[in-house]
């Protein structure tokens, strides 16, 4: 059977050399963890459709408490309506006290000759808050056409968005965490 001994003879830059080098490292990577102990969270709450928007923020404020955050380092911000969580989030953002912000709102199709306006209001507005602050700002605002599919999302069968927007907002404070420690994020 034929051998080969090429790779001894070949120079240090050859590229079956680099792929050998390459072949032996494994990425470092990063997962956002679960904990929310010692950080400070608000959840920014829209009024309008409060019959939903109280059962999300309870969803948040409780997931918060279930992934180790104090009570006392949880702000529940109540706003008119979801176009108003936007300049919340970001001035609450720039704040500089707040590991991240949980938005949350419920724009309901049927209420409104305005949907549309609202919803791109806020969606824009929450995404700009985010990159502007570098705060995470989670977009937590229910976008249905009926009441009984915002209920639905609020606890009912499809879960509590408002929880889920929550155990977001942990994951992304523990990952930039982990990344400015080591001087990878800003
Ligand atoms: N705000 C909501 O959060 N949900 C809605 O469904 C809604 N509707 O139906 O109009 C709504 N409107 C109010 C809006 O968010 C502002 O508060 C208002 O336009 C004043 O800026």
């Amino acid at each position: 059977m034929a051998t080969t001994t090429t790779t001894t003879t070949r120079s240090r830059a050859s590229p079956q050399r680099m792929l050998a080098v390459s072949a032996s490292a494994t990425p470092k990577t990063y997962h956002g963890r679960l904990d929310a102990s010692g950080k400070k969270f608000a959840v920014v709450v829209a009024r309008f459709n409060d019959l939903v928007t109280k059962l999300l923020a309870e969803g948040a404020v409780g997931a918060l408490e279930r992934h180790g955050a104090s009570p006392a380092d949880i702000d529940v911000v109540w706003v008119p309506g979801s176009f108003e969580l936007p300049v919340m989030a970001k001035t609450m953002g720039n704040s500089g006290k707040y590991a991240a912000i949980v938005a949350v709102g419920a724009v309901v199709r049927g209420a409104t000759t305005h949907y549309e306006a609202v919803v791109s209001g806020a969606t824009s507005g929450l995404l700009s808050a985010g990159l502007d602050t570098g705060v995470p700002t989670i977009f937590t605002v229910l976008t249905c056409d009926t009441m009984e599919q915002a209920l639905d999302r609020a606890g009912g069968k499809v879960g509590n968005k408002g929880y889920e927007g929550a155990v977001t907002a942990v994951e992304m404070a523990c990952l930039l965490e982990d990344l400015r420690k080591e001087g990878k994020a800003q």
